[in-house]
């Protein structure tokens, strides 16, 4: 492997949802989530997030696991409800107690807390209001954002306003297989637009409190088009203008792309300003690149997914693409040019089906390989110039996967359920010895 800079952020991420657990301690109230996943048939497994990782009460044994890795940095979320039961009011002084303890034992592991504020766990109360789709939401975020950097705003390194708003408003609000489970298709852009709203409210909020970096993670998908004809061009544009532009034109001062379900009359005179607050880092989450065509006559979409051949694929059957993220970082840098801040690429991992051997190891030479060209992606776009600083493995533990349940492993980690008992994989040893070097 390369060398990298010797203040490169190395890191892993997780998020509150996914491995807390202890949903009913501290007075935490109910978000989106918890009622979601107890809706048959929303979760393929039917599982809950109620007892996930039990990180809630395991996070001492999950930090010595951080310290052992030797990453520099812990990308973890804050749960709004525990912070703010009902989503308004004053803070919950006990649940802010927990990210409390987090945050310093994780100082004195010598690991940078690095914290997401929003990453999908909306409390309940505010989705009953509308959520998202209500533009309030967008200022109770910002008054969220003010609590917590209260409270851990001299501790935290890097603040992350939200996680992926993208698929946050497509899964949640466009096409329902995540909370809250609403289906209005390209009807959901006032999601995007009061995301971004709340996500400039918070930023100043968090300037206010805190000298920390901030930052927000988008998701984002290289476009591959599929065949030459001049339908297939608009088809990836539309598809690009959704997925990679609209939550990062606003931000970084250019105004809504003409994306599909585009909607002008949702944003409100000085609205542009709010979103353009400047950031000092672009949290980027990369999984995978997407093929696109032009749609078949009749069909509602205005381009049409097709399944790119040639690369192996994870158990999520999704293509191992190390050159997308090379070229996506390539893409940002040449379409932002002097607007783009520092990268750091805040996801990047994949799901295998991961399982002990007889000897009690779990060896998962898959991950390994496709962490290995992952960073070595980027090693190639810091030598072209582009300005990334940090790479961040998505994630430190097996988790509670969304509407997957738990059925896919993404950690450096293994996460026996029934016991709880924590296996380091060899990519976890993998990990540390590229950190090492
Ligand atoms: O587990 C998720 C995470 O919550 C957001 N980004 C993608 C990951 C894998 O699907």
């Amino acid at each position: 492997m390369p060398d990298f800079p010797a203040d490169f952020r190395w890191g892993v991420s997780t998020s509150a949802y996914q491995i807390e657990g202890a949903t009913d301690v501290d007075g935490r109230g109910p978000s989106i989530w918890d009622t979601f996943a107890r809706e048959p048939g929303r979760i393929v497994d039917g599982s809950t997030g109620d007892e996930a990782c039990d990180h809630h009460h395991r996070y001492a044994e999950d930090t010595a696991l951080l310290a052992g890795l030797g990453v520099s940095a812990y990308r973890f979320s804050i749960a709004w409800p525990r912070v703010q039961p009902t989503g308004a009011g004053p803070a919950n002084a006990a649940g802010l107690d927990f990210y409390d303890r987090l945050v310093d034992g994780l100082l004195d592991a010598g690991v940078d807390p690095v914290a997401t504020l929003f990453h999908w766990d909306l409390p309940q109360p505010l989705e009953d209001a509308g959520g998202w789709l209500n533009r309030d939401t967008a200022a109770r975020f910002a008054e969220y954002a003010d609590l917590t950097a209260a409270r851990l705003g001299d501790r935290v390194k890097l603040w992350i306003t939200l996680n992926e708003p993208f698929i946050h408003m497509t899964l949640g609000y466009g096409l329902g297989t995540h909370a809250p489970g609403r289906m209005l298709l390209f009807d959901s852009f006032p999601v995007a637009h009061h995301q971004l709203l709340g996500h400039g409210l918070a930023v100043a909020a968090l300037r206010a409190r805190s000298t920390s970096e901030v930052a927000i993670a988008n998701n984002y998908s290289p476009v591959r088009q599929v065949g030459d004809t001049d339908a297939d061009r608009a088809a990836a544009r539309a598809y690009d203008a959704l997925h990679n532009r609209l939550f990062t034109d606003p931000l970084l001062g250019r105004g809504y792309p003409d994306a599909p379900g585009y909607d002008p009359t949702v944003v409100r005179d000085g609205d542009l300003d709010v979103v353009a607050a400047p950031i000092d880092v672009l949290g980027v989450n990369y999984y995978n690149p997407t093929g696109i065509r032009a749609p078949e006559e009749g069909s509602p979409l205005p381009f049409e997914m097709v399944p790119l051949d040639g690369y192996p694929r994870t158990a999520f059957d999704w293509p191992v693409a190390p050159d997308g993220l090379r070229e996506l970082l390539g893409q940002l840098h040449d379409r932002y040019g002097d607007a783009l801040p520092p990268i750091q690429v805040t996801e990047s991992g994949c799901a295998y089906d991961d399982a002990p051997d007889a000897d009690g190891r779990v060896h998962d030479p898959e991950r390994i390989a496709y962490l290995d060209g992952h960073v070595r992606a980027v090693h190639d776009a810091i030598g072209a110039g582009v300005p990334v600083t940090g790479y961040f493995v998505w994630s430190l533990l097996d988790n509670w996967e969304w509407a997957e349940g738990f059925t896919k492993r993404f950690g450096l980690v293994h996460v026996d359920y029934p016991t709880q008992r924590r296996t380091p994989k060899s990519s976890y040893a993998w990990f540390r010895d590229l950190i090492r070097r």
